[in-house]
């Protein structure tokens, strides 16, 4: 497979106006009969028409409803004797494929007797002949035929135009979608499933029919999805004023997904994982998981789907903008200015532990890349979440209402249109002439172009006869790779000045006749920008990059002084957070950094590594009169052990682990009775609420229950693993339940055997929960080599399947990605499990498998012995050279180049 080249785009050849496919739909052998009309397109040199197919038999190919000859080449379908001149002609093209036989999830497929599609990105051409490419937009009309007792509904894109009885138990529907489409947002589906309806009317008066497609005994746990999505349609309209678009819009859930949802036009296909909900089964987490995956693909109908992308490299002018959209409606549903900035912290958590690393490593790619080899490779977290941060900082640039004003000037000029990245900071800018955004826009599109990730420092000094405070703020960024040299980035950093008593204070630089506000945003552009704050009478701490302004690392030499001040006055919430977490970052480094923990007495750490001022300001959060639960939870939550090893220059991941674990018992022993207080105090009698304020306390009731367990496991007490239990047996819902078992589980203690039995039996049969159950036993925390063999013998359980996507990543992935301290093992025996699981699943499923590769992108950080075992096993997996899938390929050949 060779790299396709971002610079090398040109216009198809031809266009495709109108699709006409009848399926005939049968597991072992699906004939496909595609009908389309096509026409030369006219600014481009005449050429023969190629046209991409995978795993196809190709039966019959008539131009205009004559024979014709055609070339296979490879997998391209070439015909060169076609029509000359301008004028439309028809091509009919009929194939089979096998459903059944597909375990790649990507094309058509069958999964529990339901026929399911997913054809983002090109899984078109696994299903019939197509110019498989997203500027290629047509209009569908789909028939679809099969057994009538085994495929009761039959669904497909836009409105049902027809249906009725045919012979031998055989029945049809037709489907017409109104709007024209790029091939990646066909769908179908067809089995045995029943609906949840809604009917809608929008602010414009339109009535809508909403429907939530699941199988039978599922009906139960759709009322939280059908919420979100009529919350979501509410918002769009409210917010951007972008109204539903079809009389009829269907969400269908299927177990055997390879990823979240996708946003196929009016029929969205989503993993059961993010529809199916109840009090009994879900967690806090998974309510607002489906809330967000919900709006994140209905906000696709108008970002992605009326505005698409022109090819795939602009890839992030759906997902980065549709990122930020689920974002801000996330935030909007939490109300509170609290409530917003927990999401925040949460997102921007996300950021640093998998984008940071990602553009830190041999799979850094640009927002918009310059070059891929297989396109489900960049399905990233730089597209993704990255993308995000870049239209979040075009929207703090212009404002809230600037940027409502850009989105329409976008809609405006490209509505029906496939585009690029450019178009969309173009109109962004355009709207908003007076910006920074527009006055910089060039420099501003570097966040596009160029990969990794910047530094930013920061240098105070303040000048006590002068009252001046001087900050000194320089960028710069490492080189990635295939991009050595970086041009400065525009930055925005929102700042503000903390004084030794924790008030704000009001800013005037140099120049300035009066003080403004106590907080603003600095663009910086150059290399380096000093400002001069005027009437500073004492040295202030300088609180940075409030509400994480951009996708930045700040470097900054606070004092624990300075930090400590910040972490108790900070107005910026997100400040706050993060002081807290500088100040746990520093002491986890330094004891890391003190030597290898077996040489201390006894492997453990007898000496406390918590100085007093940080725990008692640690104990002032969580006693806090007025902070919400769930902020305390994040303030108390130690950094993870990939986010501490991403700041070190060489990971001894077992030393992380080993260090990490003991600041928890270390929190969890001097903070005993702090915890048994938050324990008790949020306890909730009330009916169960997945809302954010009531979630955060049960958060924080679980963080207290398992340091408690902790705590007690350390000194031999049993009354808390007692309590664990009885809230385990007891619980009226999935959150409290899953907590108290995960508590049992992390402390290691003799009553986690039981409950995890009790567990099982409890739920056996709802496959989400049983995710959950594998899952937690793969990523406990390790103890001395433990959870490795207890991975293996899961995989023996006869509830695992490595062909079901969510049970494989409840497993494999929870351990290679999930559990560092159990995955780096001295001997290489994880490294070795991981390449044995990356061979069989490539077999069966290269994009999941692709996904599981890249658990070691960052082994060339690791100090030995792990680095020596971590290449061997990927050179073990890149010695199947051709017999690898090119997903697989790519990745490997990146993480050892
Ligand atoms: N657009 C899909 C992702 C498709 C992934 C293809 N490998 C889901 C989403 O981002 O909404
Ligand atoms: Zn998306």
């Amino acid at each position: 497979a060779t790299a396709i080249q971002r610079l090398d785009y040109t216009a198809p050849a031809y266009w495709i106006d109108t699709v006409d496919l009848t399926f005939d739909l049968d597991p072992a052998k699906t004939r496909v009969l595609n009908k389309m009309r096509l026409r030369r397109n006219p600014d481009v040199p005449a050429q023969p028409l190629r046209l991409h197919g995978e795993e196809l038999n190709l039966a019959r190919v008539l131009v205009n409803g004559a024979g014709t000859s055609f070339k296979l080449e490879g997998s391209v379908l070439v015909l060169e004797n076609l029509p000359e001149g301008a004028e439309p002609f028809d091509l009919e093209i009929f194939t089979t494929c096998q459903p059944a036989k597909n375990t790649q999830l990507s094309g058509l497929y069958v999964s529990e007797g339901t026929f399911f599609t997913q054809c983002e990105a090109e899984g078109f051409r696994r299903i019939t002949y197509f110019l498989d490419r997203p500027d290629v937009m047509a209009t569908y009309s789909v028939l679809l035929r099969a057994d009538k007792a085994a495929y009761p509904v039959l669904l497909s894109n836009g409105n049902l135009v027809e249906h009725g009885d045919l012979q031998d138990g055989r029945h049809f529907a037709r489907w017409a979608d109104p709007h024209k489409k790029p091939s990646y947002l066909f769908a179908l589906v067809a089995g045995k499933l029943v609906a949840r309806q809604q009917k809608i009317t929008s602010r414009s008066g339109n009535e809508h029919l909403l429907e939530i497609y699941v199988r039978a005994g599922d009906l139960g746990k759709t009322e939280h999805a059908m919420n979100s999505l009529m919350a979501s349609i509410a918002w769009d309209e409210a917010r951007f004023n972008l109204p539903l678009d079809l009389e009829r819009f269907m969400i269908v859930a299927t177990s055997d997904f390879n990823m979240g949802a996708m946003e196929n036009k009016g029929l969205n296909v989503f993993n059961t994982k993010y529809v199916l909900a109840s009090q009994a089964t879900a967690t806090d987490v998974d309510f607002a998981n489906i809330e967000s995956v919900v709006g994140h693909e209905y906000f696709h109908n108008w970002t992605g789907n009326r505005v698409t992308c022109r090819d795939w490299f602009q890839l992030s002018l759906k997902e980065g903008l549709t990122v930020f959209r689920d974002q801000e409606f996330s935030m909007d549903m939490a109300g509170s200015p609290s409530a917003r900035a927990v999401k925040r912290i949460e997102d921007v958590r996300v950021l640093r532990t998998v984008q940071f690393p990602e553009d830190a490593g041999p799979m850094a790619h640009p927002v918009r890349p310059d070059s891929y080899v297989e396109i489900n490779n960049f399905y990233t977290v730089t597209i993704y979440e990255k993308g995000a941060e870049v239209v979040r900082m075009q929207h703090n640039l212009v404002g809230r209402e600037g940027f409502a004003r850009g989105m329409q000037r976008y809609f405006e000029r490209h509505d029906g249109q496939a585009v690029t990245c450019d178009d969309f900071a173009q109109a962004m800018a355009d709207a908003n002439p007076d910006s920074e955004l527009s006055q910089r826009l060039d420099q501003f599109k570097r966040w596009y172009s160029q990969a990794g990730t910047p530094r930013v420092r920061a240098e105070g000094h303040h000048d006590a006869a002068a009252q001046t405070y001087t900050l000194t703020l320089s960028q710069s960024c490492a080189p990635t790779p295939g991009q050595p040299d970086k041009l400065p980035f525009v930055i925005p950093v929102a700042l503000g000045l903390v004084a030794p008593d924790g008030s704000a204070l009001p800013l005037q630089l140099q120049g300035e006749a009066h003080a403004t506000g106590t907080e603003r945003t600095v663009v910086l552009h150059e290399a380096s920008h000093t400002l001069v704050f005027t009437g500073v009478a004492q040295p202030p701490v300088p609180s940075l990059l409030r509400g994480f302004s951009a996708p930045v690392i700040l470097d900054c030499d606070y004092t624990d002084e300075d930090l400590l001040l910040l972490l108790a006055h900070d107005s910026d919430p997100f400040n706050r957070w993060e002081a807290g977490q500088r100040l746990l970052l520093r002491i986890a480094i330094e004891n890391i950094a003190k030597g290898p923990y077996e040489s201390r007495a006894g492997g453990s750490f007898e000496q406390e590594m918590l100085p007093p001022a940080v725990l008692q300001a640690l104990q002032g959060v969580l006693r806090h009169p007025q902070l919400d639960a769930a902020f305390k939870d994040l303030v108390l939550t130690l950094p993870s052990e990939t986010y501490i090893a991403e700041q070190l220059p060489e990971v001894d991941p077992q030393r992380v682990h080993a260090v990490r674990e003991a600041l928890r018992l270390e929190l969890a022993t001097r903070l005993r009775s702090d915890w048994e207080w938050a324990f008790e105090a949020h306890q909730d009698s009330g009916a169960y609420r997945p809302d954010p304020v009531s979630a955060g306390r049960r958060a924080l009731a679980g963080t207290a229950l398992s340091m408690l367990c902790l705590a007690a496991q350390a000194s031999g007490d049993v009354i808390w693993p007692g309590k664990a239990y009885q809230r385990f047996k007891d619980a009226g819902n999935m959150t409290d339940r899953f907590n108290a078992l995960s508590a049992l589980v992390a402390s290691h203690h003799a009553l986690a055997q039981p409950a995890l039995e009790r567990f099982h039996a409890l739920f056996q049969g709802d496959a989400l929960v049983i995710d959950k159950w594998f899952a937690l036993q793969a990523s406990r925390p390790d103890h001395g080599g433990d959870v490795l063999p207890a991975v293996r013998q899961l995989m023996q359980h006869p509830d695992f399947s490595l062909k079901n996507p969510n049970r494989a990543r409840s497993v494999i992935f929870s351990y290679c990605n999930g559990n560092p301290g159990g995955f780096h093992r001295a001997d290489g025996a994880g490294y070795d499990f991981w390449a044995e699981q990356v061979l069989v699943l490539d077999a069966l499923n290269p994009q999941v498998a692709a996904r599981l590769a890249r658990s070691l992108d960052r082994w060339r950080k690791l100090a030995e012995p792990y680095r020596a075992t971590a290449h061997a096993a990927l050179q073990r997996v890149a010695a199947k050279g051709d017999g690898l899938s090119s997903d697989v390929r790519e990745v490997i050949t990146r993480a050892l180049a």
